[in-house]
């Protein structure tokens, strides 16, 4: 077993197959199945170029054989950075075919956070576009592989590859095939119990925390996910956030549509003209989405210019939709919604179709399995009474017992009994829908994307003008929440937002999403009644502020 995972225990991976949810099926098995019964269909389109199941496998295998041929075995750890385009979809399934686990960072990501992946999982590969929004992942690389003794070898789609990476397009174009047979890969198949991919927490401490998904529980999660929603084969499954991300490979995402022979259209940009513009041209019929996304495209004014009429859902998830812009969706874009409730430690939550108005503008909809186990408790651990607010606990099929490596953290984050505290406040709803009411863990969601509060705080504080700082959520109508950086200044010295911001760019390097949009200097900071620092009359002054 892979050393840090934190498997179930038997007698729940006993219960969870004999049910049928976990049927030992590698994630590079179901790739085999659906690449040979959708072989001729068309699986994936982006920016105007193609391909079929059939296709696809091909390229998949081929990078495969590569991969074995360049030493990457079962349970070596790789991380993928690559953005929405067709050969991410290539390296994702090639390692999850081998067993090598893929760590789904996003292509923004920078170096603070890459080194601390590369170096904490002992990650032997690291996958970056060769150019991205001017940004030189290459050069990164380097620098990473300078303190990451264990990363040896660096992956560069695109052109311009520096002689010292490796060029994906170049494998793609070495027919390995005709010297070692695709066969050959069988023998490197992982265990569907062990962890096939590792996601990452939006976290809530000093270092972002790795989820350990195993091949069992994460391709249950797709395929009942993909019934949920009413993939049919006539759908057009359209992406336009990182797919890198759990809700846009996983809850169906990339995976359950494949899985359902859909067309999946992977969109470049998440900006209006781009996603408009795609659904258009690929008669794309269902997207998911965080709620900002779906504020800016109903508020977009382009959007009458655009033939939408394919759009039969969208699939709102990743943070709270106001019932006000739920209620606006079908009259503005002329489709349904699911609302869904998903983190990548795994439980997801979905409404249907065909529930109720009330349960499908105010709830976040109820879990997919009998076996998914809920509980919400106060801070004592006691279930609260139904209707009540309390913090949300899961276990189930799908839930990881434990993140990667982190013995120490995982006492506080679960339960002794193993459900996984979620810090989310929710209500219990009709049976077993929930209403997500808050949260009690320190983090931002940031038009979906989480930002540890304690994460950037660390980095605040170093800067040499800083004496003490908090960072905490303020109010935006769009994003939901964006960071604002309460800072106590060192007497005498005076900061800017531009200046802080570019320490914690240039020196720090740290990614763009996770930087302060707003810098509050205090003389002096509220504290609780045992002493810390009280964000939440922060979060009350800054909200007020801001009006
Ligand atoms: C309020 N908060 C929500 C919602 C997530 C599908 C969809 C989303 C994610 C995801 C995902 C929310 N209302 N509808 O993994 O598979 C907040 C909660 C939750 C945290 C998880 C998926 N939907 N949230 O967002 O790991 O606070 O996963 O605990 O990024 O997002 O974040 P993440």
């Amino acid at each position: 077993m892979l050393d840090g995972f934190v498997p179930f225990p038997e007698e729940f991976a006993t219960r969870y197959k004999q049910k049928g949810y976990w049927i030992d099926k590698t994630l590079g098995e179901e790739f085999d199945d659906f690449a040979i019964k959708y072989a001729d269909r068309i699986a994936l389109a982006c920016n105007g170029e193609y391909c079929t199941f059939r296709e696809m496998a091909e390229r998949v295998y081929r990078l495969a054989l590569h991969f074995i041929e360049l030493g990457l075995r079962p349970y070596d750890r790789m991380i993928l950075q690559l953005p929405n385009e067709l050969e991410f979809v290539y390296v994702y399934f090639a390692a999850v075919k081998i067993g090598v686990i893929p760590i789904m960072s996003l292509p923004v990501h920078r170096d603070a956070e890459i080194s601390f992946f590369a170096q904490f999982t002992k990650a032997k590969a690291h996958v970056i576009p060769s150019r991205f929004k001017d940004f030189s992942h290459q050069a990164m690389s380097h620098e990473i592989r300078k303190k990451s003794p264990a990363l040896t070898l660096t992956f560069v789609s695109g052109d311009n590859v520096d002689p010292a990476f490796i060029s994906i397009t170049a494998l793609l174009n070495d027919r390995i095939e005709e010297r070692i047979p695709v066969a050959a890969l069988s023998s490197y198949r992982p265990d569907p119990m062990e962890p096939g991919v590792f996601q990452l927490s939006g976290g809530t401490t000093g270092v972002p925390k790795i989820i350990p998904r195993t091949h069992n529980d994460y391709a249950l999660m797709f395929k009942r996910a993909s019934e949920i929603i009413r993939l049919t084969k006539d759908s057009v499954f359209g992406i336009a956030i990182p797919v890198n991300h759990n809700f846009a490979l996983t809850s169906p995402g990339l995976q359950g549509a494949l899985y359902c022979g859909v067309k999946v259209v992977l969109i470049p940009s998440p900006r209006t003209d781009v996603v408009f513009e795609s659904i258009e041209r690929e008669r794309i019929t269902i997207m998911p989405t965080p709620p900002a996304l779906l504020l800016r495209w109903m508020e977009a004014p382009e959007l009458s210019r655009y033939d939408l009429s394919s759009l039969d859902a969208v699939l709102a998830g990743g943070a709270r939709l106001n019932p006000e812009a739920a209620k606006r969706i079908k009259p503005i874009l002329g489709c349904n919604y699911h609302q869904n409730l998903g983190m990548s430690e795994g439980m997801l939550f979905w409404t249907e179709r065909d529930d109720p108005e009330d349960l499908l503008i105010n709830t976040q909809g109820a879990p997919m399995f009998e076996d998914d186990e809920v509980r919400l408790v106060d801070e004592n651990d006691r279930e609260v009474p139904y209707g009540q607010p309390g913090e949300l606990l899961v276990r189930g099929p799908t839930t990881i017992r434990g993140y990667y490596n982190s013995p120490e953290y995982n006492k506080k984050a679960f339960t002794p009994d193993g459900f996984y505290r979620t810090g989310d406040v929710a209500c219990m709803y009709k049976g077993r829908y929930l209403s997500v009411e808050g949260r009690i863990k320190d983090t931002i969601n940031r038009g979906g994307e989480k930002i540890s509060a304690e994460e950037v705080e660390n980095h605040i504080l170093s800067h040499p003008k800083v004496e003490n700082c908090a960072y905490v959520a303020m109010p935006d109508r769009i994003l939901g929440e964006k960071g604002c950086a309460f800072v106590l200044a060192k007497a005498g010295q005076d900061l800017t937002l531009d200046e802080l911001c570019r320490f914690l760019k240039d020196e720090r390097n740290i990614s763009a999403y996770k930087l302060p949009e707003r810098l509050e200097l205090v003389h002096s900071f509220p504290m609780t009644e045992v002493g810390k620092i009280d964000k939440k009359e922060l979060r009350r002054i800054i909200s007020e502020k801001l009006g």
